[in-house]
């Protein structure tokens, strides 16, 4: 079952689609394809909102945390905002420290509006996004049809990730969903428990560029024996984890909360997810009126090796001409 309300936000009228199922209600906006809530029972069967969001919807215009947005073309930073494709430069905004380009830069898909239609079901519920990115408004190459797939089936929310292009390109999507097991945002995700299945990730420089793989196993960033979030010094967790055996029956994380006693399992066929515990609020309340903080959410934003196309040896992200993306990951809620 679905519902949509049309919201005038900041002069646009922007689309909220609500899908209500017995153990899951979902509630998505089509500006950033964004998920706005994600109501799931505790363990007293208690329906809560296990995301951290914007009180307002014109947060979300400007959302410089890219909140629960789609994000493409690329997600994660590019170094020097360069890459090259069959011998050609291609130059995307500096917009991390004027060195590097971070989830798009002003293309990003967190700020374009999709079409999108609905084909709803008794048990399962698919709400699909649509964007057209055109080579003349981009400084990517080609044109591309990028197809964003959520189902709602049975306390899972699936999310495919599809596109084509006319040209050889570059393409990352991830979904930048910031989860909070607490319920409503009573606290923060510190004191989740967390298991990530990840022995290696790509190194940060010090401008926080993905630039080698290294192993991590015995180090801070190893939770291959669940244990509970660290936000690691002042830049906490926000690296490029590489999954030890991509398997979308496997999940590549879970988080648990020991107070409502929710579980979120994640899989997914990419190869890579950026595990990231918000270490840079921005100025906007989050829902309820709170304040925003650090570490009030967690994100596992799945995708491609972010960079790989300058690292060696890592997946290169390269969409071509002729070929099918389509990747698949799934965000599975219960009570424990
Ligand atoms: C994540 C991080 C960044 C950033 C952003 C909002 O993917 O890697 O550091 O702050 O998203």
């Amino acid at each position: 079952m679905y519902t949509i309300v049309k919201k005038l936000v900041k002069n646009q009228e922007l689309n909220i689609i609500e899908v209500k199922q017995e153990n899951i209600e979902i509630t998505f906006m089509d500006y950033g394809a964004a998920i706005l809530s994600i109501l799931v029972p505790d363990k007293n069967g208690l329906f809560e909102t296990v995301l951290m969001g914007y009180e307002d919807l014109e947060s979300y215009i400007e959302n410089p945390i890219y909140l629960n947005a789609i994000i493409g073309p690329t997600s994660g930073r590019i170094k020097d905002a360069t890459f090259n494709i069959n011998g050609k430069e291609y130059v995307l905004d500096k917009n991390h420290l004027n060195m590097a380009n971070l989830h798009g830069g002003s293309e990003t898909f967190a700020y374009k509006v999709f079409d999108y239609h609905i084909v709803d079901n008794l048990d399962s519920t698919k709400v699909i996004f649509t964007l057209y990115k055109k080579q003349e408004e981009s400084k990517y190459p080609g044109n591309q049809k990028i197809e964003i797939i959520y189902t709602i089936e049975d306390g899972k929310l699936y999310i495919e990730f599809n596109a084509d292009t006319d040209e050889d390109t570059l393409l990352n999507l991830t979904n930048h969903a910031y989860f909070n097991l607490s319920g409503n945002l009573k606290s923060k995700i510190l004191n989740h428990e967390l298991y990530l299945n990840s022995s290696n990730i790509i190194q940060l420089d010090q401008y926080s560029i993905p630039y080698k793989v290294e192993n991590i196993l015995n180090t801070n960033l190893d939770y291959k024996s669940p244990r509970k979030v660290q936000s690691n010094g002042f830049n906490g967790i926000d690296h490029p984890f590489l999954i030890d055996e991509v398997n979308i029956e496997i999940p590549c994380a879970i988080l648990k909360d020991s107070v409502s006693k929710r579980k979120l399992e994640v899989y997914t066929n990419y190869e890579c997810f950026v595990c990231y515990t918000h270490e840079y609020p921005d100025d906007s309340k989050l829902l309820f009126g709170i304040e925003q903080i650090k570490n009030m959410g967690i994100c596992f934003e799945t995708q491609h090796a972010p960079n790989g196309i300058n690292i060696d040896g890592l997946e290169d992200s390269i969409l071509r001409k002729g070929h099918k993306y389509s990747y698949k990951s799934l965000y599975k809620f219960s009570v424990y």
